[in-house]
This record gives structure tokens, sequence and C-alpha cells, in this order.
């Protein structure tokens, strides 16, 4: 069984349509459309997204897509997690805040003077970040003009199709989801004050959702059916990291680094939750077992604080060459400091953070890049090392995926840092966990076929690039 399929993967710093061909030892990729995303003010000076130019570019892309290849049997959409939209009468509110705004800190302390720390974390099972969505709804003044509220990729399927459903393993990031149920926590939605109704039934990846209707259709140009895949890109990530031995660990580099491994049952130990890992829900009902680690975040900023001193872009595999030359050790910072999560001159943060450590200023941005890969493969040797202990096993082998696994020094550093080896790709491992959910639902893959079946067909489509430890 073959067919074709539309995969949207909307990311924090670039968003994507693709075309995904299965078939029997097939599994293809063909980019259709690729445009910029970030963060934008908004009128009060809060961080937004521009979700309505980021659905223009899905509704583009998509009309695109069956110009390509009219058959196209269905559209997933999978996005970075956390962050929604709040409808009324069919209409968005307002653009979604995005998740690195300030305004969390009321938040966090709102929530946690509601349920303590601890307590929520045994409900939830979700690790600490200020942006969970939890934290802002309690700061949202609009939430009770909203009819209900939808995460980034559900409100995408909702504009396409008229669904209003939230997708099981993105609705774990909100917080308010039982980490034993997989159902919504009401009890702590009701105590946070958070209406029941805002909160849509939940779906599982798989699910048909409806097809498209009215102006979406029309701008399309077909009626093409919605399938809910692992929404949240990191689970769609995990589904296609072609897992190669019982005790492999992950890592789904982008914006974030995501290390962890998949479990069959949620760990929610005072261990798990001091060393701040994550039970985020997989497909298939697994659990992606993982600490959140900025990643490439801290090179894009850099790269685009560098650019707007030149007035001119920056060849990325040029400064990687130059950072890969510089001799001896350099200084390393915690990747995961709070002062460097807001958009900003990331080069300028970095180094107050080592001028206050003692640790030497990198003075070339090639020290800087090498200081910066090298301080991140050190937060993922870290993580790795937790994922292991708290798991109690001998993690063997380190999976890269994503934009991250083209950056062959991190690969490098990671495997030297962790001595584990480093499989490396699938670069593209979330459109293709998307597109091979959809092909399951289709009945692309067999009978019976699970998240292995699936795996399969990765590693045999983009074996990955190793990389022993020095
Ligand atoms: C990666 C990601 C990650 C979340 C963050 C908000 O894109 O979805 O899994 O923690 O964005």
């Amino acid at each position: 069984m073959s067919g074709v399929v539309a995969a949207v993967d909307l990311g924090a710093t670039s968003g994507r349509v693709m075309l995904g061909y299965v078939g029997d030892g097939m599994l293809r990729l063909e980019p259709v459309s690729r445009f910029p995303n970030g963060p934008v003010a908004g009128p009060d000076g809060s961080l937004r997204w521009d979700f309505t130019a980021l659905y223009r570019h899905v509704l583009d892309g998509l009309r695109e897509a069956l110009r390509k290849e009219p058959g196209i049997a269905s559209v997933g959409i999978d996005s970075w997690a956390v962050d929604y939209g709040l409808v009324a009468a069919e209409e968005l509110l307002a653009e979604p805040f995005h998740y690195r705004d300030d305004r969390t800190a009321f938040g966090v302390e709102r929530v946690h003077s509601i349920v303590p720390a601890d307590e929520l974390y045994r409900r939830n099972g979700l690790q600490f970040l200020p942006f969970n969505t939890l934290y802002q709804y309690v700061t949202e003044r609009a939430l009770d003009d909203a009819e209900i509220a939808l995460l980034i990729p559900d409100l995408v399927a909702y504009l396409l199709s008229g669904a209003r459903v939230a997708e099981r393993t993105n609705a774990s990031t909100t917080g308010l989801v039982d980490v034993r149920t997989g159902e919504w926590d009401l009890d702590l939605a009701e105590k946070l004050g958070v209406p029941a109704s805002l909160l849509p039934p939940l779906v599982d990846p798989g699910a048909e959702l409806g097809t498209l209707r009215g102006a979406a259709r029309e701008r399309v140009g077909a009626a093409l059916p919605v399938v809910a895949v692992g929404s949240h890109d990191t689970a769609s990530a995990v589904v296609a990291v072609p897992l190669s031995t019982p005790n492999a660990a992950y890592i789904s580099c982008g914006t974030w680094g995501l290390v962890g491994v998949e479990l069959d049952d949620p760990v929610v130990t005072d261990a798990a939750r001091e060393a701040n890992f994550t039970n985020e829900g997989g497909v298939d009902g697994r659990v992606r077992f993982l600490h959140n680690v900025t990643g490439l975040w801290l090179l894009s900023e850099s790269v685009r604080t560098w650019e707007a001193e030149d007035g001119a872009p920056i060849d990325l595999s040029d400064l990687l060459d130059a950072a890969a030359s510089v001799e001896g050790t350099v200084a390393l910072f915690d990747a995961n400091d709070a002062r460097l999560s807001a958009p900003g001159d990331m080069p300028a943060r970095i180094a107050g953070v080592l001028e206050e450590a003692g640790s030497a200023v990198p003075t070339t941005r090639a020290e800087f890049t090498r200081t910066i890969v090298e301080s991140i493969a050190a937060a993922f040797a870290d993580a790795v090392a937790t994922a292991q202990r708290l798991t109690d096993r001998r993690i063997d082998v380190i999976h890269i995926v994503g934009g991250g696994s083209l950056n062959r020094l991190l690969c490098q550093a990671t495997a030297d840092r962790t001595a584990l080896p480093v499989l490396a790709g699938p670069v593209e491992a979330t459109a293709l966990g998307n597109v091979l959910v959809q092909a399951r639902a289709h009945g692309w893959l067999g009978e019976n076929a699970t998240l292995e079946t699936m795996r399969e067909r990765v590693a045999a489509a983009c074996p990955p690039e190793r990389f022993d430890p020095r």
C-alpha cells in the first residue's frame, strides 16, 4: 500500500509544508515551502506569534502541495508545544502569546500558591518550565471571553476543518492532563480557575478530524482530510527516532534540545522532579521522559545579533568550520541559564554569564560559537547521565535528530562528552513522524503497525551517521 500526505511542521524559528511519500520500502519527503517564524512585539509590548501570517503560509503551502501532488490523502499538523489561541464566535481573539513572554513569572507564583510544585508534579508529571500552559492561563485576561482554548496545531486544524479538539501528546504539555490517566485533570483546572468548557475533547494521534471547509477549502482548492498526528513536534520527532537498542537515548535538537528516553510508564518520583525531568505524552501512549536543554536557540540568537551588526547574512557552515578549528579548551556556561531565555543580544549575555563566573570570555565569533556548542553538548551529557540514573539503565547509544543532527561539531562534542556513540539523523524527524502517523492511519504500513514498524522504516530510508567518542 502506498500514498502521499502533506505534513505541516511549525517550529519556533521556521515552518514548513512537506509532501511525504510512503510505500513498500519507500519513505521520502519533498519540501514544498518554508517560511520564517519568530517572536513579534504585540501592541502592548508583549511577545507574540504572528499566527495570522503563519496560517496564511500554511494555506499557501497546502495549495502548492496540491498543485504538485493532486493525490494527497490527508494533512497532519505539528508545532512547538504549550502555546494556544483563544477562540470565540469562530474568531481568534488575539495573536497568541509567545512562550518567552515574561508574564509567566506571575503565573508561576499564582499556580504554586494554589497547588504546591510537588503535588503538581505528581498530578501532571511535567518538568517545571515557567511557560507551561497552565502558568499562562492564570495570567490570561481574555480567558473569560473565550469559548475554547486551542493549542497551536489544534488551532490550525480548527481553522482548516472546524474540529474543536485537543490532540493528546501536545495537551500533555499544558500541565492540565493527569499523567496517569491521560485525561484532563478537571479538578486541577477548577482549582486554578480554568473553566472546563475551554478544554476541548482529547483525541489520539491517527484520529480523523474532518475535511477542509469554507475559506480554507477555497484557498487550498480541495476538501483535504485533516488527520491528527503527534501534534507536539517533539512527539512526532520521537516517532521517527530510529532507536537502535533498547537502552538508546534520544536528543531531538532544534531550538531546544529535548534529551531523554522513551518509557511505557511515567516516573514521578521526587528524584525525577528535582532533576526537572518531564513525562510528556508520546504517540501510542508511550512516555517521553526527557529534560529540556536550551539548544540551538543560543546559536541562532547569536547569529541574528551578528547579522544585525554586519547588515549581512552569515554562512552558518563557515562559522561552524571556524569554531571547529579553535585550538585548546574553551570556557563553558550553563546553557539553561534563565537569563539566556528571552530574545536579545545573546553574545553579550553569554559574555556576562561567563564573566560573572570568572571564566574567560571568547574574543572572536569562532570562539563564541565553539563555547556555545560545547556548552550545549555538556548540558546534553548531564541530561543523558541523569536519564540513566533516574531510569536505572545503562544508556548505550544516543540518537540525535532534527536540525542539530546536521551540526557535526555538536554531534562529535556530544559523543566526546558522553563517551557514547552518537547516531545522527534524520534531520527532518518531526516531518517524518507526522507523515508516518498519517500513513498508518491510512493503513499503508500494514496491519498492526507499531512505533517499531515506523522506526524500521525510518532506519531503512535514512541511515544515521555515526560519531564515535574520541
Ligand atoms: C520544541 C518544543 C519543546 C517545548 C518547547 C516549547 O519545539 O515543542 O518540546 O518544550 O518547544
